[in-house]
C-alpha cells in the first residue's frame, strides 16, 4: 500500500471515529430531553385525590335527571341523589352546594320517570364552620304544564330547617313528573343538601 493509499485510509478512520462520538453523543442528548420534558399526553393525567374519592353519582331508580340553579365545583345537584348522607366536612363531598353562587335563593330540581304522586320529601342539609348552614326557609314547587307552581299545604318538621338530621317536608299529593326545592339562604351565607329521598 502506497503511502497516499495510507494516508486516506487514516483519514477514513479519523472520520468515522468521529462521526461515532457525535452519534453516541446525540443520543444521549435525546435520551435526557425526553427524560426531562416527557411529551404532553404521553402519560396519563394525575388525579387529584379530592376528585378520586368522589366517583361520578349515579341515580336511583325513577329518576330521570337532576339540574340546580347553580353548584359549587363537584358538588353537583346529582350528589343529592346519590344514597349517601355525609354530614362531615371534606371526604367524598355527597352534597349539593351553593357555595359562591352570589344568589340570594337557589333551586334544585329532578325529574321523575315515571311521573309519580308525591306528598313528602325528606330533606338532609349540610353544614359547616366556612359558611354553609342550612336555609333560612324552602319552598317546593311542581311542573304543571310546563310551569312551576307551588305545593299546597307545605309543612316541615322541624318548622325551620336544620342541619345534620332529617328534614320532613309535607304537602297536599300531587301528580307531577318534575319537582324542585327552593332554598333561601341564610344572609352572608350558602346551603347544601346532602341528600333528598322521596319516601313512598
Ligand atoms: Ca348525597
Amino acid at each position: 500500500m502506497g503511502d497516499a493509499a495510507r494516508h486516506e485510509l487514516d483519514r477514513l478512520d479519523r472520520w468515522l471515529r468521529g462521526g461515532s462520538v457525535c452519534l453516541v453523543l446525540a443520543t444521549v442528548i435525546v435520551l435526557a430531553v425526553r427524560l426531562l420534558f416527557p411529551a404532553s399526553g404521553a402519560r396519563p393525567r394525575p388525579v387529584p385525590a379530592a376528585e378520586a374519592a368522589a366517583p361520578a353519582a349515579s341515580l336511583p331508580a325513577g329518576i330521570a335527571a337532576v339540574e340546580s340553579s347553580y353548584a359549587y365545583g363537584g358538588d353537583t345537584p346529582e350528589r343529592a341523589f346519590d344514597g349517601v348522607i355525609q354530614y362531615a366536612p371534606g371526604g367524598q363531598h355527597s352534597r349539593w352546594a351553593c357555595w359562591g353562587s352570589g344568589h340570594p335563593e337557589d333551586w334544585i330540581a329532578w325529574r321523575l320517570m315515571p311521573a309519580r304522586t308525591l306528598a313528602r320529601i325528606d330533606v338532609y342539609f349540610f353544614a359547616d364552620d366556612k359558611g354553609t348552614t342550612p336555609p333560612s326557609s324552602v319552598r317546593v314547587e311542581y311542573r304543571d304544564a310546563g310551569e312551576w307552581r307551588p305545593v299546597d299545604g307545605l309543612t316541615s318538621e322541624p318548622e325551620r330547617p336544620i342541619a345534620a338530621a332529617v328534614n320532613v317536608l309535607r304537602f297536599a299529593p300531587v301528580t307531577t313528573s318534575e319537582l324542585r326545592l327552593l332554598v333561601v339562604h341564610q344572609p352572608g351565607s350558602s346551603s347544601a343538601i346532602s341528600e333528598i329521598a322521596l319516601p313512598e
